[in-house]
């Protein structure tokens, strides 16, 4: 395995049409979850993923379970919850910049995770560990579960990526911090949005953010600036890395998980930092340009035509 990740994937139902979803009459049923859209986006890549979940025994969970395994990721550590549903959410394209999303979540299949679900021996044969900030804030045993993962992932020399996700819906806001802190200061790599690194430490200068994560603990951390691009740091060097205009933003979400996915395929194809932040910047690029988190994502091939294009 290269990399395993754990965490919940929802049924993502969008309306067909924008403005306030109460005139909305049809939807579009599609499966969404940072961690799922992080193990597709490397299975495009020709990685081998495995994600640790739980859903419910409803059609749901057999449809997303059916869609994840299509895409080429390991599913054998997803367990089957004959006593909580396969969660829910909604994303609502309100009006231009202005998304929202409607979680039904509480007490999910996914939300009873907890350190019983991991099994050592798949995590030890991973290269890394993916987890984001989303997990602990679902339960108790779920936050209990993310600390083992990552005890795990220690012992065995398996590097542990952070990817925050902030999800304010989701968290007190002092036990959000806290727990990302916490998390930082274990991680190998933590791949923060500019907000999240300000969030978690009070500072906008991304200069001295990216000083502050490395004091922290972090061997690599990467804060991305939409867009824009992302900033790596390491002990000894940094450096900015221009992402890929996008002529029309067409669902955002999800960027993130593209950006991660690219960035760690990078690392696995031991690229030097700077190409893996490049991947991971395509990665986001393509992430946007298609309603859905997953669908815009690309192959190999796909990357590498974008990549020639660009180079023309
Ligand atoms: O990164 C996108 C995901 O976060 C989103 O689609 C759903 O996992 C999700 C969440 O908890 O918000």
């Amino acid at each position: 395995m290269d990399v395993v990740t754990v965490g919940e994937t929802m049924v993502l139902m969008t309306p067909d049409s924008s403005g306030p979803m109460r005139y909305a009459n049809e939807f579009m049923r599609k499966f969404a979850g940072a961690e799922s859209n992080l193990a597709i986006g490397l299975a495009r890549l020709g990685h081998q993923v495995g994600w640790i979940s739980r859903v419910g025994k409803d059609e749901f969970g057999k449809a997303m379970v059916s869609f994840i395994r299509g895409e080429g990721v390991d599913v054998s550590q997803v367990k089957v919850d004959d006593s909580a549903p396969t969660g829910l959410y909604f994303k609502e394209f309100r009006r231009a910049n202005d998304l929202r999303v409607y979680y039904y979540r509480k007490n999910s299949a996914a939300s009873k995770l907890s350190p019983v679900d991991l099994n050592e021996e798949y995590i030890a044969s991973a290269k890394f560990l993916h987890i984001t900030g989303i997990t602990p804030a679902l339960s108790d045993s779920c936050y209990e579960m993310i600390f083992s993962a990552i005890e795990m992932a220690k012992k065995h020399s398996v590097k542990v990526v952070f990817d925050p996700n902030l999800r304010r819906k989701l968290w007190d806001e002092g036990k959000a911090r806290e727990t990302f802190l916490k998390i930082a200061s274990q991680a190998d790599i933590v791949l923060p949005g500019l907000d999240e690194g300000e969030f978690m430490f009070g500072e906008k200068d991304v200069e001295k953010l990216g000083k502050l994560f490395i004091e922290h603990g972090s061997a690599i951390v990467v804060i991305k600036t939409g867009a824009d691009g992302a900033f790596y740091f390491t002990n000894d060097d940094h450096r900015f890395v221009p992402g890929f205009p996008v002529a029309k933003v067409v669902d955002p979400v999800g960027a993130g998980d593209g950006f991660a996915a690219g960035f760690i395929s990078g690392l696995l194809d031991e690229l030097s930092l700077y190409e893996a932040v490049k991947r991971g910047n395509a990665l986001g690029a393509f992430a946007v340009t298609v309603n859905g988190d997953v669908e815009g994502l690309p192959d190999r091939d796909e990357l590498f035509t974008f990549f020639n294009e660009k180079s023309n």
